[in-house]
């Protein structure tokens, strides 16, 4: 990566990790919270916290991680980026910042205890949306220098596939465009003149609508990062090469497609929307399942082709042969076998009738720490081993390596017990987003409580683990050797086939995407705004 580059990338990286710091202490309180053998000091309310906790993790670690992961793979395969380009991401940068530092101060002054999906009803201070629109536009400068990068790079190079990984980096920033206008409408037309007393009042649907088109897109944006590092650079740390590019191009087109449409099935209790949208969104929600199926053929299918290489015999011979000891795959691989459960538990979930189970339930609380919180971030530490240094002109040493081993395995230790019990006791009808109670020592909430203990015990393993992570992330920043650290980038297998250039015809691609769009959400919000298949009164939207 071009030096300057290298900045800017390493900027994001400082706000992930301090992020992932407090966030982390965050998520300690609450499980100690909600266990009952601790209660917050001071005037520090259990909601507060779960605010900061989602926010700083859920929002904030993940974009800027993302951003600077991308702008550093773009500028690593397509090459350096032009002054205005990289101006474009710093000012980018500088507006998520101080958009984020906004929306802190807020939420610890206990002006915006809204949660991270921050819609109606609960309202925030207006400085709180305000510091969002500013992390949202921010990422469109960042991702903005992405997609021009791209460009040029096409331009100058006509009728070829453009690289792999600044592919998969388009791909996600133009979803995360797609995606970030309804959190801006939301946000815009909304919340902020309603919170301003602009406008007297909200329509809660609507804004739960456009949140939940943005929501659902929102954790494949945090997915396809750790994708891009399955696919392309995975293979190249165990020396092989990828499996097949049209098959992984093909993957994010189709997570570009139907990412988006499928916001209702976060919204499939709610009354206001009719049956059939719901179930007309239920179907492109398992549409989204296939490409992560084609990335686990692709993943097992790489995985035996170096594992053959190196001599495995038999039919799991080749298993034994890859590098275990090498965190910089390890690690990324424990999140890919936590993404199997993860998997099926979102399958369930989008279940029309299985979402009734465990909708609103601590089980989903349990789904989204094996989803985001495993197979993503374990992905992005994995990811981070190399990628610091190479930034920072220093080496992952042996001993960091082991450190980032240990650290891997506590994480999946101590998430087995708190995302496990969190999935078992929500099966027991334990609500997520409430704080300890025994409600009068009914007899079913007096059930969850040893689960709830489990839950505690296995967070704190997992605080455990951020402490070790953030040892690693200090030495790989400020004191491991000074050295060159690779930037693993595979190449494509020789078998596979020649990528067809029709898989980066936007036009094509771009008006399925609008068609499906329309097609999922025009009669729904006009539902919405009109009155709803229910009959209500109906809401002017401005
Ligand atoms: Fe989800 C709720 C459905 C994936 C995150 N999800 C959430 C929330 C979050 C979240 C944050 O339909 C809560 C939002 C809130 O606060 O209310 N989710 C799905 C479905 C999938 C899915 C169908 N979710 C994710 C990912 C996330 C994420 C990914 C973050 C990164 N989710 C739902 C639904 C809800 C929901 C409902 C709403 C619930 C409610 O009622 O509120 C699918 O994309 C999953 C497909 C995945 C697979 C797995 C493929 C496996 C692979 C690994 C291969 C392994 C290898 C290693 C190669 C089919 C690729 C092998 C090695 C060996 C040794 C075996």
């Amino acid at each position: 990566v071009n030096k300057q580059d290298a900045r800017v990338a390493m900027a994001h990286m400082y706000v992930a990790f301090l992020a992932l710091a407090i966030g982390g202490l965050m998520g300690l309180l609450q499980v100690f919270v909600r266990s009952g053998k601790y209660e917050l000091p001071g005037n520090i309310g259990y909601y507060q916290v779960l605010t900061v906790h989602g926010v700083m993790l859920g929002l904030v670690l993940t974009t800027f991680f993302i951003m600077g992961f991308q702008y550093a793979a773009v500028s690593r395969t397509a090459g350096a980026f032009s002054a205005k380009q990289r101006t474009s991401a710093w000012i980018g940068f500088w507006l998520m910042t101080l958009g984020t530092a906004m929306a802190a101060v807020m939420i610890l002054l206990n002006e915006a205890t809204v949660l991270y999906t921050f819609y109606a009803p609960l309202q925030a201070h207006w400085i709180f949306y305000l510091g969002l629109t500013f992390v949202v536009v921010g990422s469109w400068l960042v991702g903005f220098a992405q997609v021009s990068r791209y460009v040029q790079w096409r331009k100058a190079h006509k009728g070829e596939p453009s690289p792999l990984l600044t592919f998969m980096a388009v791909v996600n920033s133009v979803m995360w465009f797609v995606a970030t206008i309804g959190v801006a409408s939301e946000v815009l037309l909304q919340l902020l003149p309603w919170s301003l007393g602009l406008i007297e009042r909200v329509d809660v649907l609507i804004t739960r609508t456009l949140f939940w088109y943005f929501g659902h897109a929102l954790v494949y944006f945090w997915l396809l990062p750790a994708y891009m590092a399955w696919y392309a650079i995975v293979p190249k740390i165990i020396g092989g090469r990828i499996f097949s590019d049209s098959l992984a191009r093909l993957s994010f087109m189709l997570f570009l497609l139907f990412s988006i449409p499928v916001g209702f099935h976060h919204q499939l209790t709610e009354p206001g929307i009719s049956a059939f949208w719901k179930f007309l969104q239920v179907i492109l929600t398992f549409m989204v399942i296939i490409p992560s199926l084609m990335t686990a053929f692709s993943m097992f299918a790489m995985f035996e082709m170096r594992g053959r290489e190196l001599g495995g015999k038999g039919l799991f011979g080749w298993f034994r042969k890859l590098p275990w000891g090498d965190a910089r795959f390890l690690v990324p691989f424990i999140g890919m076998v936590a993404f199997i459960p993860a998997g099926a538990g979102g399958i369930i979930n989008a279940s029309h009738q299985m979402n009734q189970v465990v909708h609103n339930t601590i089980w989903v609380t349990g789904h989204f720490h094996l989803t985001v919180a495993t197979t993503v971030l374990l992905t992005f530490f994995g990811i981070a081993y190399w990628l610091i240094p190479h930034l920072t002109g220093r080496v992952l040493t042996p001993q960091m390596n082991t450190l980032a081993i240990v650290q891997a395995f506590t994480w999946a230790f101590g998430m087995t017990i708190m995302s496990g019990a969190m999935h078992w006791v929500g099966l027991l009808g334990a609500p997520r987003r409430s704080s300890f109670s025994t409600y009068g020592d009914a007899a079913q909430a007096m059930e969850w409580i040893p689960y709830q203990i489990a839950q505690a015990v296995g967070g704190t393993i997992l605080f455990l683990g951020i402490i070790l992570v953030l040892i690693i992330f200090a030495n790989l920043a400020w004191f491991a050797p000074k050295g060159d650290e690779e930037f693993p980038v595979a190449e494509v297998a020789e078998q596979a086939e020649k990528t067809p250039m029709v898989l980066e015809n936007w036009k094509i691609w771009m008006t399925v995407l609008v068609a499906l769009i329309l097609i999922a959400y025009t009669i729904p919000v006009m539902d919405i705004v009109n009155g709803g298949p229910l009959g209500s009164k109906g809401f002017k939207l401005w």
